[in-house]
C-alpha cells in the first residue's frame, strides 16, 4: 500500500501535509513503477518480467555444510518434533534426534488396493507420514498413490484417490504444505509428466490441479515446502561424469498455473557424486536435510552394480545450515 493510503485523517483536511507526505513517498521509492503500473511488461526495473527481478532469479538462501550421517533407506527424509523418518524403496524407518532407530516397517505395502512396490520421498504432518507410493520398474511408474502412514507404528492408514487425468506418470517426491492446505507431488519421469507439480487437498484428498514449471529441472527426486516456496531436488548431474546434482526453488502464487524455477544450490561438495534424492527442512534447527546415494551404478532408476571401491550403496543424509542471502 502507498503510505498515504493508510495515513490517519484528522478532523481538518490539511492539503499541504498530504502533499508533503506524497512527495516524501515518491522520493523514498524513487517513483518505482508498481508491477501493475504503466511499465509492467517493459524491460528494466519495475518490469513484471521474472528476468528483471533479481530476487526471483537468484537463490533465496545460503547452505553451509553441517555434516552427514549414514541412514537405512535410499529415497527420502522428513522430520517433526523429536524424530526423523527415512524412506527406502521398500522400507520406512523412524529415528530419534541422535539418529538411533526407534521403529521400522520392512513390509510397507500391506493394505493397498492396487499393486505398489516403490516408495519415493516422504513428508510428515501432525505425526502422519505422507508417502509417494507406486509400482516402479525400469524407469516407468504406475498405480501412483498418496499414502498416509501412522508416524509411530509406520502402518498404512489411508490413501488419496489418484487423478489419472493429471498426466502424472510417476511419483518421486511429496510435500505437505499446511499453509496452502495442499499436498504436492513431483514426477521423476520427464517430458510432460516431469514439467509439473501436482496438487491435492490436504484435508479432502481431492485433486486440485497442476502447476507448470517454467525452466523445469530434469529428473526430480524430491519436493519440500519452506518459507513460502517449494524446493525441489533434481538428479540432473550424471554420476559417471562427476556432475553435481542440484536444488531448485519455485514460488507458487495462489491460483497460478505456472511458476518460474530458480537454481538454489549446486551440490559439488558431497562425498562422491551419485543420486540426489529426497529433502526436508528442519524448522527447529534451521537446516536443510538432503538424502544422497553413492556407490551404486543406477540405470533408468534401478541399481545395476557398483562403482570401483564400493561393494554396496551408501545412503547418507547431509545437513546444511540455511541462512537468508
Ligand atoms: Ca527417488
Ligand atoms: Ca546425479
Amino acid at each position: 500500500m502507498h503510505a498515504y493510503d493508510t495515513a490517519p485523517v484528522g478532523k481538518v483536511w490539511m492539503p499541504a501535509l498530504a502533499l508533503c507526505v506524497a512527495l516524501a513517498w515518491a522520493l523514498c521509492t524513487g517513483c518505482a513503477a508498481s508491477p501493475t503500473g504503466d511499465s509492467a511488461g517493459s524491460e528494466g526495473p519495475g518490469s513484471a518480467r521474472p528476468e528483471d527481478n533479481a530476487s526471483l532469479m537468484l537463490p533465496a538462501n545460503t547452505y553451509d555444510p553441517a555434516g552427514s550421517v549414514e541412514v537405512d533407506g535410499r529415497q527420502g527424509v522428513c522430520c517433526e518434533g523429536d524424530h526423523y523418518w527415512v524412506s527406502g524403496s521398500t522400507t520406512l524407518t523412524k529415528y530419534d534426534r541422535d539418529w538411533n532407530v526407534v521403529a521400522q516397517n520392512t513390509k510397507p505395502f500391506d493394505g493397498y488396493e492396487v499393486e505398489v512396490n516403490h516408495i519415493g520421498d516422504i513428508d510428515v504432518w501432525q505425526n502422519e507420514l505422507y508417502v509417494s507410493a507406486e509400482y516402479f520398474m525400469d524407469g516407468v511408474g504406475k498405480n501412483i498413490q498418496i499414502a498416509v502412514y501412522d508416524g509411530d507404528t509406520l502402518q498404512l492408514k489411508r490413501t488419496f484417490p489418484f487423478e489419472p487425468a493429471s498426466g502424472q506418470l510417476e511419483c518421486s517426491g511429496i510435500a505437505v504444505d499446511p499453509e496452502a492446505q495442499a499436498v504436492w507431488m513431483c514426477s521423476w519421469v520427464g517430458e510432460e509428466s516431469g514439467r509439473y507439480l501436482y496438487r491435492y487437498n490436504l484435508g479432502t484428498g481431492a485433486y486440485e490441479g497442476r502447476v507448470h514449471l517454467q525452466m523445469p529441472p530434469q529428473w526430480l527426486q524430491g519436493v519440500a515446502c519452506y518459507d513460502g516456496c517449494l524446493y525441489m531436488t533434481a538428479d540432473d548431474g550424471t554420476a559417471d561424469d562427476g556432475e553435481p546434482d542440484h536444488l531448485y526453488r519455485a514460488e507458487v502464487k495462489p491460483g497460478a498455473t505456472s511458476c518460474i524455477v530458480t537454481l538454489e544450490r549446486t551440490f559439488d561438495d558431497v562425498t562422491r557424486q551419485g543420486e540426489i534424492e529426497g529433502l526436508t527442512f528442519d524448522k527447529s534447527t534451521g537446516r536443510l536435510l538432503l538424502l544422497y546415494n553413492r556407490g551404486a551404478r543406477i540405470v533408468l532408476g534401478m541399481p545395476k552394480g557398483f562403482y570401483e571401491g564400493y561393494d554396496r550403496e551408501i545412503s547418507e543424509v547431509f545437513s546444511f545450515d540455511v541462512a537468508k542471502r
